[in-house]
This record gives C-alpha cells, structure tokens and sequence, in this order.
C-alpha cells in the first residue's frame, strides 16, 4: 500500500483554470462560428465538458485536502472519484472519437468501445469500492493520504496502448500529414504526464488530456476565417441554414460570382478583398459573408434586422457599380430570399448555380417564382440522368436519337448524318441538349449518355445497312471531358465491335480543347481509335479560341465551320473573304469542310462558294428521329 505524504504533490491550480477557460473558449467559438454538428461534434463537446468537470474536482480536491486535512476525507475522496471517472470517461470518448471520424468499421468500432469500456468500468468500480472503502482504501490520516492498491496508472497504460494500436489500425485513413500531428500530440502529452509523475508533481495531469483535444479541435472542428475578406467557411454556411430553417427565421441572400476567379482559381486581389470585406459589413446589419468556391461570395441576412433591406440592396448595388469600373472583373449577382423549396446550404448553392447558367455576364438578377419552377425541373432532370447513370442500360428508352442529315455536294446527295441526342422524360416530354449536356457534364453523367447513343446509332445504322440503305456513317457528338477517362477507348471499341458493323460507318465529333493537356490526350484518343477507321469531324470550329497550327496537327476528317461563320459571311465582304480563305486553307490540306446552320439557299451558294465539301442545316431538315433517315438516303440499286 503506497503512502503519500500530504503535500508531497507539488500541486498548483494554475494548470487546471487553464485547462478550463481553453475549454470554455472552444465552446464559445465553437458556438459563434457555426459549426456542423455531426456525431463527433456532440463526442468532442461532450469530452469537453468531462475535461471541465475533471478540472473544477481536481481544484476542489487540493482545496479541501489543503483546508480541511483529514477533515476532508470523505469530500476529498468523492472528488477524486470524480476526478478520476471523468478521466476514464474522457479516454473512452477518445476511442469512440477515433472510431466515428475514421468510419472505423462496425466490428472494430464494437471491439474498442467494449474494451475502452471495460477498462473505464473497472477503474470506475475500484476507484469506488477504495473510497468506499475505509479500512484498506483512500483515506486520510495524519500520515497523509493512503490509497488501496492504484489502478489509475494501470488504466492509463491500458488506454495509451489501446488508442495507440487504433491511432496506428486508422493510420491510412486520415490524411497523413494531420494524422502525424496528431501523434505527436499524443506523445507529448504522454510524456508530459510521464516526467511529471517522476517529479513528484501534478499540476499539468488533467492539462496533458487538452493537447489532443486542442489538435482534434483545430483538426476537425474549426472553421477557418478568413481574415481579410471576412468571410466564413462555407460548412459554418450549412450549419446557418439549417438554424436559420428550424427557427424559422427568415433571411435574403446576395451572391457574387467572378467567372476568372473561379476558373483558375486564382485568389481574389487584396485590394478587391478588402473591398469584399467592407461591403459584406457596411450595407445589411448583421449579415455573414460566405466564401462557396474561388470567385464565388454569398452575403447572408435575416430580415428581421434588416426591414429595409430593399432599400439596403439597391445602395449596395449602386456602390457596386462604382467598384466595377475601378476593377472591372465580370461579375454575376443573384438576389433572393430564403425558401421552403430549398432545405441546405448545397441547395441553395446548386439553385443559384442553376441560374447562373442562364445569365449574361455583368448582370444582376433577382430571383422569381420561375426560376424555382426551373430549378424544379432541372432537378428533376437530374435525377433521372442519375437514374440513367445509375441502371447503366444502353437500349434506356428514355435516351432518343434524332438525325439531321448531311448534304454531300460532290455526290449530290445525303450520305451521312449527325446523331443528336433528346431525352423522353416522363414528367417533361422531350428534353433539348441545353437542358441536360451541361448537368450531364457536371455531374459525370455524360459518358455512360455517350454510350447509350453510340450503341443505338450502331444499332440504327447496323439495321439501315441491311435494308440496303446507300450512305456513309452517321456522326455523335462526345463531350471534351470524356476523353480523359482512361477507359475512353475500350468502352467507344466495345460498342462498335459489339454492333458488328464497321468502324468506318460511324464518326466522334470533338470541340477544341483547352490546353496542352487536353491537346495530347485528344491526340492520343484519336490516333488509338483512327485504327479501327473511325472518322473525326472538329466540331464548332470557330467559336473556340484554339490556334490553326494546333488544329491541322490532329487528324481531323472533317471541319465543321459553325453557323456564326456562316452568318458573319453573309454580313460584309471582308468576313465572307476570311472564312472563305480558312476553308480553302483548310481543303487544301485535306481536310474536308462542313458547313453548319445553312438555312437557305443564299447561305448555300455561299458555303458552295467558299470551299465546302458537305452541307447542314435547317434547309435540308431539322434533326429528326433516327428512323426517319430512311427519307434521306437512297437505296442501293
Ligand atoms: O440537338 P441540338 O439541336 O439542340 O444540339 C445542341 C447541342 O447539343 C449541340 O452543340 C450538340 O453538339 C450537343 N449535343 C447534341 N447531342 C449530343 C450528344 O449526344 N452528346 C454531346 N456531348 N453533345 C450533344
Ligand atoms: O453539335 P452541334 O453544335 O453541331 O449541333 C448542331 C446544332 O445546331 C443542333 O442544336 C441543331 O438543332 C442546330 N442546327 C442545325 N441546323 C441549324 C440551322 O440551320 N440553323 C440553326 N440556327 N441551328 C441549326
Ligand atoms: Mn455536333
């Protein structure tokens, strides 16, 4: 049975107020900034308060064992039970902690909570029985304190080892540099209370539990301001609304959007961030300002504050304007105000998205009935294409193919054609490529809708051969983003050798790319499929910003030259003498021209005049179902 002497412990309460007022400021900000509160959120706060409660009977204890002496027994013993339960809870709360935000999987997280547990339950339940315990267990005597056999030092030992086998398990789960940080605050708090135990002295024991708790609270549950633009994290954002939502207190929003910033994610100038900052704060009265994405602020108000926020809205935007001619970055602005429609911060971001879709540059626009009544079937759009992405089924009746043939000048007739893609929705009847490309693309859904209509235009073309149809191939159009996938050219191989036609029969129609890298990748796509007789159209030419030199390096069979090119050689003799000189350029090194949107016949005699081999547009038909192409190719004798 240790002995103790009474002050052998050199103990100051200096550590523990620490201990409490750094938990009390976690708390504060914790509460000021909106944070998430998800189920490790309520472990944290809950290991908090336990670490609180732990302080205040540490303090209690050497207070009364000071004051009191052996006096004291009874209260000294009941707060050291407290101190030391509340200990072994906050270890348990560790292991639970490391559990939920690792996604530890249900059999592991069982097996640690259990044996957290009984380790926790055990120290409890001596820690009880010795205080309870007047005889053999904790009690004071003029020789100071005595204590049964100690089991704290045996449960702190099993915990080290019991978190510090799950720190390792979980190492490949979290980013590694945080993860490292995080050890080594582990290991200097065990170190802490190591040598403090060899020295005799105790201040710091309860103040060792507050390192990881620091490193887990900047870790998980910050949430960074940003200082110079003033604007918070965009998950306090998610955490707002759903106050705001469940107080039902209503609120208005102003959005700004830069496209450069956004693009290159290139950080917004400090002069411009200071002005971001000033307007977010001058102009409604308690309003938050968000930072969504790079070039991309939302400023949040409750209108109870702000009764005249009209009035609020249109100073802000007249002060606007007068920023605009000092930086002049195109912006977009949208206002609006909270609604039942939209239920997080998400939501509302993908609304506002939605309409910034529709919007010219440097415009601002308020919301209206119409633009939810969009977003509703835009969203209902998207969830179908989740569903088409989602079932995989290439024959998806709701994916149609519709047609527009193609002229052929040197044969005099239609002998190819571009497949166009509708969708038939259930809710909405046909749906045009503008509604859904874009969502498609920005949702990774526009790869498997590519699949569908290469298969069904194999299909159509595999059964329009057999009836002794007389034409070339038929044309699809495939998004720039889908090229990068890997597996780009195994899938488009796959459907055309599964339709059991020629690679010859059909062709992929691509825009510009970008850059340098989606240049080589584009390179690479079309070399490995050229192989199988595929065909390229470039498609667009003329609206992208791709230089000549880098075009006439991709073997494109055909250019199609836009119909703003047609439409601009219509307009003065200067522009007609450019795109006409482009084409000859272009036919004169192989490449076969295409001209769009040629709607009647003054546009026809002018493609004809400048260089085209083969003819679109409304003049000879508007896109039709697939089977319809029947009225266009002729059959062979
Ligand atoms: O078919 P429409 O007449 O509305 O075509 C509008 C635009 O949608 C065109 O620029 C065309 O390239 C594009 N588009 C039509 N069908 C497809 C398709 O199957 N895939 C892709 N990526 N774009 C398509
Ligand atoms: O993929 P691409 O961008 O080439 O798509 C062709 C688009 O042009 C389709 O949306 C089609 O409906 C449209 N289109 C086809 N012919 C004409 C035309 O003569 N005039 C106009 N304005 N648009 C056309
Ligand atoms: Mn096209």
């Amino acid at each position: 049975m240790p002995l103790q002497s009474l002050y052998a412990d050199n103990y100051m309460p200096v550590g523990d107020v620490l201990t409490m007022a750094v938990c009390y400021v976690i708390i504060i900000v914790m509460f000021f900034s909106f944070i998430k509160r998800t189920r490790s959120f309520r472990v944290f706060l809950t290991i908090l308060l336990f670490l609180i409660l732990a302080s205040m009977a540490n303090i209690g204890y050497y207070t009364v064992l000071e004051h009191m002496g052996v006096q004291g027994g009874s209260i000294v013993g009941v707060l050291r039970l407290i101190m030391h339960a509340s200990l072994f809870i906050i270890f348990f709360l560790f292991t639970r902690y490391i559990a939920i935000v690792t996604d530890l999987n249900h059999k592991l997280s069982l097996w640690s909570s259990f044996i957290g547990g009984i380790i926790t339950c055990f120290v409890i339940i001596w820690d009880l029985v010795d205080t309870l315990d007047s005889r053999w267990g904790f009690r004071i005597t003029e020789a100071g304190i005595q204590t049964g056999p100690n089991i704290f030092m045996f449960g702190y030992i099993a915990y080290v080892i019991l978190l510090g086998a799950l720190l390792i398990y979980v190492r490949n789960r979290i980013y590694n540099r945080v993860l490292y940080g995080f050890y080594c605050t582990v290991i200097l708090a065990v170190s802490l209370n190591m040598i403090q135990r060899f020295s005799g002295q105790s201040s710091l024991m309860i103040g060792s539990f507050l390192l990881p708790v620091i490193a887990m609270f900047y870790i998980m549950h910050s949430n960074p301001y940003d200082v110079r633009l003033g604007s918070l994290n965009i998950s306090a954002m998610d955490d707002m609304i759903r106050f705001y939502r469940e107080k039902k207190v209503p609120f208005g929003y102003m959005s700004l959007f830069m496209h450069t910033f956004s693009e290159n994610h290139a950080p917004v100038p400090a002069s411009m961030q200071e002005t971001i900052r000033r307007f977010s704060s001058s102009y409604f009265r308690d309003a938050r300002l968000f930072h969504v994405s790079s070039g991309h602020f939302l400023l949040i108000y409750t209108l109870k504050r702000n009764p005249d926020y009209e009035k609020r809205i249109s100073s802000i935007l007249k002060a606007f304007t007068q920023e605009y001619s000092r930086f002049k970055q195109d912006y977009k602005i949208v206002i609006g105000r909270c609604t039942d429609q939209l239920s997080n911060h998400n939501e509302y971001i993908s609304f506002i998205r939605s309409i910034h879709r529709n919007m010219a540059e440097n415009t601002v626009h308020f919301v209206t009935e119409k633009d939810s009544a969009d977003y509703d079937r835009e969203a209902y759009i998207l969830r179908e294409l989740t569903d088409i992405y989602r079932v995989r089924r290439l024959d998806d009746p709701r994916v149609l193919v519709y047609c527009q043939p193609v002229y052929n000048i040197r044969l005099g007739r239609y002998d190819t054609a571009e497949a166009l893609m509708r969708l038939n929705l259930k809710e909405t009847g046909i749906v045009y490529p503008d509604q859904f490309i874009p969502l498609a693309e920005e949702n990774g859904y526009i790869h498997i809708l590519t699949q569908i209509i290469l298969h069904k235009t194999c299909e159509a073309v595999r059964v329009l051969i057999a009836e002794g149809y007389n034409f070339t191939r038929i044309s699809v159009n495939v998004s720039a983003l889908e090229l990068k996938d890997q597996y780009f050219c195994r899938d488009i191989s796959g459907i055309i050798e599964e339709s059991e036609i020629p690679g010859n029969r059909v062709a992929i129609e691509l825009t510009e790319s970008q850059d340098e890298s989606d240049f080589l990748i584009m390179q690479q796509r079309i070399n490995e499929l050229k192989d199988l007789g595929i065909k390229f159209y470039l498609d667009d030419f003329g609206t992208g910003y791709s230089s000549l030199e880098r075009i006439m390096q991709l073997p494109f069979d055909i250019i199609k030259f836009d119909r703003s090119l047609v439409i601009a050689s219509a307009s003065n003799s200067r522009s007609a003498q450019i795109v006409g000189n482009m084409a000859k350029l272009f036919a004169e090194m192989d490449f076969s021209v295409l001209y769009e949107g040629v709607e009647d016949s003054g546009d026809e005699h002018r493609c004809i005049a400048m260089s085209a081999s083969y003819l679109q547009g409304f003049k000879y038909s508007r896109p039709v179902p697939i089977d319809e192409m029947r009225h266009f190719f002729s059959l062979s004798a």
